[in-house]
């Protein structure tokens, strides 16, 4: 069996964590997105088929022809037209039965695996508290497919589509019929509907692991608090001088070194060439990412580094995520907390959204720099490349959208 894997998206809600590389490249835990995804269906497909658009060169780059002994294939979607058209690209290459997972969603091995062991063409569905917010499934009475209704008033069932399909070849034909939806795209839930009349069986897979979309920043720290829960025992590769201090879950990757007087409150990774201290306090769920630097009296909580930021000397980075050689002057600090206790709100594509959390920290894209002394407000996005100088107080998004 293949596993197509959509990665063509544009990333928009993302930005600007996507200026630079698509969505399935954001470094969650120890791996990307996308290798979350293959490893989570590696066990029931043969090979994989990654359709790529948006900077797919990086994507082709990162994971090569082969991932853990599965062959890679790639096709291209020259323009993101809708995941109907994403998988239909796949038709030079499938021809057999195959599953459909986004390359941007964190999902355990049962998920394929449930798909897989349905047979025929089938759908995945998972329990929901709130339905209406969802593409909902109603089923027959032999529990089978029987429609698809988007984010309905009154749901049928608590049954949301999860958006991962196994498909027959024959689907390729109904995908090259199926009709552009009222937002313009082609999408698969259309498909399924020429399927359902047509008399189709399609099967319904439940499925009630973990599933999580990760469009929107703030779910990027919500998807490394759940891979890092997984973390279990202390794995410690690198250097960990005399005078650390390392409590719960914590992996210190090879080539990595803690330095005297760190403390350490996992889950925490610390990658590969990074270097954490002389006297810093880090505490889960934080990755700091590989070749990052975190300096003296400095505190980082409930965050991501990437590859390359440091984070020098004396200040706070509390539930944020610091993009690719991202440098924070000394003094820097970030607030993660309104006084009125309400949940922090950020924008996405112009809304000022609900992220649901009390606590959130800042979004700053590749190579920020920051001057020192710098004070960065709670829920604030600042674009690749910006510069910030002494004692600036940033209260609003610095990006162009
Ligand atoms: P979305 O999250 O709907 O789209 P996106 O990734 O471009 O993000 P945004 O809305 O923030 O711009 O896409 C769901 C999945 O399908 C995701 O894995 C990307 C993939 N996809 C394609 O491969 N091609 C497409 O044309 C579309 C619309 C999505």
């Amino acid at each position: 069996m293949y596993g197509v894997v959509l990665a063509a998206g544009r990333g928009t809600r993302m930005r600007p964590l996507t200026d630079q590389r698509p969505k399935p490249l954001l470094p969650v835990g120890d791996r990307t997105l996308l290798e979350h995804v293959l490893d989570a269906a590696r066990d029931v497909v043969d090979a994989f088929v990654v359709v790529t658009g948006y900077r797919g060169e990086q994507i082709r780059e990162a994971i090569g022809e082969s991932y853990r002994d599965h062959p890679v294939d790639y096709v291209e979607q020259t323009e993101p037209r809708g995941t109907a058209h994403a998988i239909a690209q796949a038709e030079p290459v499938v021809d057999e039965r195959f599953v459909v997972l986004n390359g941007d969603v964190l999902v355990d091995p049962s998920l394929p695996r449930a798909l897989a062991d349905a047979g025929g063409t089938a759908v995945a569905a998972t329990e929901v508290a709130d339905p209406s917010s969802y593409g909902v499934i109603s089923t027959t009475s032999d529990g089978t497919l029987a429609r698809i209704v988007e984010k309905p008033a009154d749901p049928p069932t608590s049954l949301a589509n999860v958006g991962c399909y196994a498909f027959e070849p024959d689907i390729f034909e109904y995908l090259d019929r199926t009709p552009e939806s009222e937002r313009g795209e082609y999408e698969v839930t259309t498909t399924l509907e020429l399927l359902v009349d047509d008399d189709r069986i399609i099967s319904v897979a439940q499925y009630d692991g973990t599933w999580l979309d990760v469009g929107r920043p703030w779910e990027l720290l919500t998807a490394t608090e759940t891979a890092l829960d997984d973390l279990d025992g202390q794995r410690l590769a690198g250097t960990v001088e005399d005078g650390v201090h390392l409590h719960g879950p914590v992996v210190v990757e090879d080539g990595a070194t803690l330095r005297s007087g760190v403390s350490v409150e996992g889950p925490v990774v610390i990658r590969a060439g990074a270097e954490v201290g002389p006297n810093a306090y880090i505490r889960g769920a934080t990755v700091v990412g590989p070749d990052a630097h975190v300096g003296h009296a400095v505190e980082v909580k409930n965050a991501v580094l990437m590859a390359g930021a440091s984070v020098g000397h004396q200040s706070y980075v509390g539930d944020s995520v610091l993009g690719r050689h991202v440098n924070f002057g000394a003094g820097t600090n970030v607030a993660n907390l309104r006084h009125d206790g309400e949940n922090i709100r950020l924008t996405v594509k112009g809304d000022h959204v609900d992220t649901g959390r009390r606590k959130l920290g800042v979004i700053v894209g590749d190579e920020v720099k920051t001057g020192i002394n710098t004070s960065l407000n709670a829920g604030v996005r600042i674009g690749v490349g910006e510069r910030t100088g002494p004692g600036e107080v940033v209260t609003r998004d610095r990006v162009s959208e």
